[in-house]
């Protein structure tokens, strides 16, 4: 099995419940590496993109809620990128299945998630479930300068009047 990258987000209630450090010595066990990380206030626009594919679900209005931080009063979630053999089984195995009570109770989502009452799975983390997810998640939520590892093919494009913040 190659090399492959997935996506890692620990979403609002998992910053909420300062479980990162558990979540991350976790999955250091896999033997995986790191090669992006950030902190992210989770826009509409981003969130409605992240979670594109369930936009048909009842779910779906109380998700973009969770996932932009309105449930938790903390728009904040720590996206990274981990990168190795069998990156994306691996940490889908550590995290746990989609449903909290399902989920094996060692596993992240079966320790620490819950079924809210609307019904919303408050999973506390996302981790990509295919190649071509991560791929499309890595891409959605980092820019090629942001890795450290090249992972897809890549174009240099000349950008004019560009506004940046910098540090004053
Ligand atoms: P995944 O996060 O395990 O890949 P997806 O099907 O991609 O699962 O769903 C994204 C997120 O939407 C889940 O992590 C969970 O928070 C929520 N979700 C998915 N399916 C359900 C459901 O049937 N009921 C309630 N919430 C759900
Ligand atoms: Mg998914």
């Amino acid at each position: 099995m190659a090399r492959e990258a997935t996506l890692v987000i620990i979403k609002p209630d998992g910053l909420k419940k300062s479980l990162t450090g558990d979540i991350l010595s976790r999955l250091s066990q896999a033997g995986l590496k790191i090669i992006a990380a950030k902190t992210v206030k989770v826009s509409e626009s981003l969130a409605k993109k992240h979670y594109g594919h369930l936009s048909d679900r009842p779910f779906f209005k109380e998700l973009l809620r969770y996932i932009t931080g309105q449930l938790h009063g903390e728009n904040r979630v720590l996206a990274m990128v981990y990168y190795g053999e069998s990156a994306i089984s691996q940490v889908r195995q550590i995290v746990g299945a989609t449903n909290p009570e399902e989920a094996d109770p060692v596993s992240v989502r079966g320790a620490y998630g819950r079924i809210l009452t609307t019904g919303l799975f408050e999973n506390v983390v996302h981790a990509s479930s295919s190649a071509e997810d991560a791929e499309k998640e890595i891409k959605l939520w980092f820019a090629p300068s942001e890795v450290v590892v090249n992972l897809y093919p890549c174009k240099v494009i000349t950008l004019e009047k560009v506004e940046q913040k910098v540090w004053a």
